[in-house]
């Protein structure tokens, strides 16, 4: 092995330089985290001898990824959106709060602004066919008790894994609806099942995917935000039992706890008891929240969302 050029005083003075860590202006904590960045930049080019026109691509790649709107995507990919969860669900241990239902990842496929409806809602127009979902349950507390008026801001594909807005063949905030619950914090919803998404194939996601001998696509999945004045606000999904990827999700976003079991109801009584006149999937999923803490971090995540025209 060589010396390391990184070690040098000439190049720890360019880092120092770099990150504006001998001048008194700007950002303290961003100097320190440029620092740390580009440091690390230097040493993988080091260590792994990468040659400018290594470089340069990768360079291009993210040029490219920016482009095409995909940061939202490769950062699940890499386990990165994860990771943020599971140090904040070591920042709530440390504060003292367990339990209730597992977080996991936003995703990138969220639009704000859906309409609001009370107790129930229907989240399909009805102009694509397939298996219809009806889905319930209650938010409660961590001591049990009912959260009324919470609102369980629901988001999931169609029946070809496309989301609303970002596919624009769909109808606006199809399958996109925010419920508050009633007054035993209950909520309901008619919609169809969806079905997983997978990364556009010709997509800068995909591309660095298949250079890793991995795959793009993740398991049937529906997403909430549940919020309620005095609770922390929860981020999670539940996925739909049974799908091939369900253990092999490219965003790692499965948890213990959030595969509820899917009743498919083919009984003519039953069908005929729902009110409706074909086959259906039932799911019942209760959310649990936890009370505001002094001590834990905030879950209200400030983040750029889509908004729809
Ligand atoms: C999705 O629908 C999603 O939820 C995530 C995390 C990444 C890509 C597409
Ligand atoms: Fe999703």
């Amino acid at each position: 092995m060589s010396a390391s050029l990184l070690n040098t005083q000439a190049v720890q003075a360019l880092l120092t330089k770099v990150s504006g860590l001998d001048n008194d202006s700007g950002n303290p904590r961003l100097k320190q985290i440029v620092h740390r960045v580009v440091a690390d930049i230097f040493r993988t080019i080091e260590d792994f001898d990468v040659q400018p026109d290594e470089f340069w691509s990768a360079m291009s790649y993210l040029t490219a990824l920016g482009q095409a709107n995909e940061t939202g995507l490769l950062i699940p990919c890499l386990g990165i959106e994860t990771f943020l969860d599971l140090r904040m669900d070591e920042a709530e241990k440390k504060a003292g709060v367990e339990g209730g239902t597992p977080r996991t990842i936003e995703g990138p496929l969220y639009v704000a602004g859906a309409p609001m409806t009370k107790g129930e809602a229907r989240l399909d127009d009805g102009s694509e066919t397939g298996e219809i979902l009806l889905m319930d349950g209650q938010v409660r507390d961590i001591d049990g008790k009912p959260v009324a008026h919470a609102i369980v801001d629901v988001w999931h594909a169609n029946t070809l894994g496309g989301y609303s807005f970002f596919d624009p063949s769909q109808p606006k905030f199809n399958l996109r609806r925010r419920i508050e619950t009633d007054a035993e914090g209950r909520y309901r919803f008619r919609s169809l099942l969806p079905s997983g998404y997978a990364c556009p194939p010709d997509g800068q996601t995909q591309k660095l995917l298949t250079q890793l001998g991995r795959h793009g696509h993740r398991p049937a999945h529906i997403h909430f935000f549940v919020s309620a004045p005095g609770y922390r606000k929860l981020t999670t999904q539940i996925n739909i039992d049974g799908d091939e990827y369900l253990h092999d999700d490219f965003a790692f976003a499965t948890r213990d706890g959030l595969i509820p079991a899917v009743r498919h109801q083919t009984d003519p009584a039953a069908i005929h008891a729902a009110g409706l006149n074909a086959p259906f999937a039932e799911i019942t999923f209760d959310f649990v929240m936890h009370r505001e803490s002094a001590t834990a971090p905030t879950t209200v995540v400030t983040r750029a969302h889509a908004e729809a025209a």
